[in-house]
């Protein structure tokens, strides 16, 4: 087993590199906020991934959050690559609001991020974004917390994935 699953269950998102016909989406679990002002994320890529060569060409990049209804796309982005996986797909690439880079239609947020620096660690490189833009489905963050009804998407192990249960526990 990779003991890296022990930090599983991870959300997964979708990366949305280059642009125009060069567009590209792959799946990534290992993404993080790294500071809030300014808001920053973190995304690891492996070198070997086409779109570590767009985002290293185009310096940005867009994290779409993608819903458990997405989830055969999800797959798609994440076990094939190149352009061309878009064919196949069912999510529609639309105009960002600050990035070269589209944001997807059907996820429920999209994060504009332009890269800041570029650093391998291992066999990944993390890629650091400032959040230049945003777009969101309003009734999926409703009063400034995600509505758990739509399905927030997270991997469990390679074919496995879940979703949040629609029921919170408050502290007080
Ligand atoms: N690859 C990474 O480099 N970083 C990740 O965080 C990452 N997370 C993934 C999560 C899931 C759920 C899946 C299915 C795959 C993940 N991958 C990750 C693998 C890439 O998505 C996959 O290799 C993809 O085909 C790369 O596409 P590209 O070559 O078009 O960029």
């Amino acid at each position: 087993m990779n003991a890296y699953r022990l930090l599983y269950p991870m959300r997964t998102y979708l990366v949305v590199s280059g642009h125009g016909e060069e567009a590209n989406v792959m799946a990534a679990d290992w993404v993080t906020i790294l500071s809030h002002e300014p808001f920053m994320v973190g995304v690891a890529v492996s070198p070997r991934r086409y779109t570590h060569r767009l985002i290293s060409k185009y310096k940005e990049f867009v994290i779409s959050v993608p819903s458990l209804d997405m989830l055969r796309d999800v797959w798609i982005a994440g076990t094939k690559s190149g352009p061309s996986k878009l064919k196949d797909m069912n999510i529609t690439l639309v105009p960002s609001m600050k990035t070269e880079t589209p944001s997807i239609r059907e996820a429920l947020a999209n994060i504009e991020c332009r890269v800041v620096d570029a650093r391998d660690y291992g066999d990944h490189t993390w890629f650091v974004g400032e959040v230049v833009g945003w777009s969101y489905n309003g009734e999926a963050f409703k009063n400034g917390k995600p509505n758990l009804k739509f399905k927030f998407l997270a991997h469990a192990a390679w074919t496995d994935f879940v979703t949040f249960e629609d029921k919170i526990y408050k502290t007080e």
